[in-house]
């Protein structure tokens, strides 16, 4: 069971990215994470870059405890999906805004894997990096009663937050 300031446990989601570059989107995810108090680790795994990186990645991941890794990517974005062929943890998937094509080539990546291997595919970029942590959180609450608390209050809060008058 994952406790409230117990940052330092080992990780329940893996946090991954392309490039350095997804940073700036990704950091949205573990910011969440962070507030939900869910321990997390991040790290730079290209698929095309750096593949034995990625195979030791998925191979290692289940076994070092992870449940739950969280993929994003841009471009022709293999990353969420070698992941989910590698690994049998979720994969949710987080489509990078790209330079030229906005995102779209991304989200088309990773969601279109074909039948057999899923990748959970979030909205493109920092909404979806943000989604990927709550849904993270969704499914972890189901056996973390700290993390569905901390959900919880998290929804709660965002619902007091909105205010009925447009002015
Ligand atoms: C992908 O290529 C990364 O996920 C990134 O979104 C994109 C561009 O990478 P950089 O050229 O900025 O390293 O692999």
């Amino acid at each position: 069971m994952v406790k409230p300031q117990e940052q330092s446990e080992a990780p329940l989601v893996g946090v991954v990215m392309g490039s350095k570059s997804d940073w700036e989107t990704m950091r949205h995810a573990s910011e969440l994470l962070t507030q939900l108090q869910i321990p997390h680790e991040t790290r730079v795994v290209s698929a095309h870059r750096t593949p034995e990186r990625l195979f030791a990645y998925g191979r290692e991941a289940e076994g070092r405890g992870l449940e739950i890794i969280i993929a994003g990517a841009g471009g022709a974005a293999h990353l969420p999906g070698m992941l989910a062929a590698i690994s049998i943890l979720p994969v949710l998937g987080v489509p990078v805004e790209s330079r030229t094509l906005k995102g779209v080539d991304s989200l088309l990546s990773i969601v279109q894997m074909p039948r057999g291997v899923p990748v959970g595919t979030l909205a493109i970029g920092a909404s979806g990096a943000a989604n990927a942590a709550l849904l993270a959180a969704a499914i972890l609450g189901r056996k973390h009663p700290a993390v569905r608390e901390a959900l919880a209050a998290f929804r709660a809060a965002q619902t007091e937050a909105v205010g009925e008058s447009p002015q």
